[in-house]
């Protein structure tokens, strides 16, 4: 009777954590699998002139099954790491799969999702040293390109809602970094914003949100997950540390893994489902 009582108290704590945290933790199996029988968005290449580097610079564009020019999406712009460019996600996480069978459940508000190459200079390949300092700074110069060239031409191309509460970013490693800096920065432009793996370019907690009061005004959904395994684990714990002790909603979510697309799939997976919600 005794070990009834045990067992009845610890599924009681593990339920009772489990709703603490409040969110599905881990994809179901089949939701990276191809369902060809099932209504599939569409995947463009589009080209901006961008006049932060003085090129035309490449991205992607997912736009949902049933996309209709007649009607207005809200727009996540979602980021690749140091050795990726615009297509990284496409290749590693196939997002267009993930958000597909989401589509088909009813699982994910309609929104269109772009691919940037976030390596904001001249020649943007992943060739050579991807951690050379040049090119790491080129992920800092992507703020200005995002903001004044790309979001502009996404807005002006595709039929998209202009407000904050229609911008999401999120991105994997260095673009975790690049989506808290820049989304944390501009809050009047992103009210959603997910650092997945977050890398050392992820500003200090200070400096990435000295104004604690306006993001809880202004955030719709923050979002800081890294897999246990993560060597980079320290710049995620020490956001989501300084966002608790000021108070601020957000999601962290320590999943089993590492550095890779497993983790990035699953949060993509969660993060998406979460997304532009009334
Ligand atoms: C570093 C370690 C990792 C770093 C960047 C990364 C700029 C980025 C990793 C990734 O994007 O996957 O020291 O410095």
């Amino acid at each position: 009777m005794k070990q009834l009582y045990i067992l009845l108290a610890v599924f009681t704590l593990i339920n009772v954590v489990t709703r603490a945290q409040g969110i599905e933790k881990e994809a179901p199996e089949g939701f990276d699998v191809v369902q060809p029988h099932i209504a599939h968005g569409k995947i463009d290449t589009i080209t901006y002139d961008s006049k932060t580097v003085g090129t035309e610079r490449r991205a992607l564009v997912y736009t949902p099954p049933g996309f209709s020019k007649r009607k207005k999406y809200p727009v996540l712009y979602l980021l690749h790491g140091i050795g990726g460019d615009e297509k990284e996600w496409l290749k590693g996480g196939q997002p267009q799969v993930i958000l597909d069978n989401l589509y088909a459940q009813g699982k994910v508000e309609p929104m269109i999702v772009v691919l940037p190459n976030g390596r904001a200079m001249k020649d943007d390949r992943a060739t050579g040293n991807v951690f050379d300092s040049v090119k790491v700074q080129a992920f800092a110069t992507f703020e200005k390109d995002l903001l004044r060239d790309l979001i502009p031409y996404i807005e002006k191309s595709y039929p998209v809602h202009k407000s904050r509460e229609s911008r999401a970013i999120a991105g994997l490693s260095m673009g975790g970094g690049q989506s808290l800096n820049f989304g944390l920065g501009n809050l009047d432009t992103f009210a959603w914003v997910g650092g997945f793996s977050s890398a050392p370019n992820t500003r200090e907690p200070e400096k990435l949100l000295p104004d604690p009061e306006e993001a809880k005004k202004k955030l719709r959904l923050l979002w800081i997950s890294c897999g246990s395994e993560d060597r980079l684990m320290g710049f995620s714990k020490r956001t989501h540390d300084y966002l608790e002790s000021n108070g601020v909603d957000h999601i962290f979510l320590v999943e089993p893994g590492g550095h890779d697309f497993k983790v990035w799939k699953n949060d993509l997976y969660l993060f998406s489902q979460l997304l532009f919600r009334r």
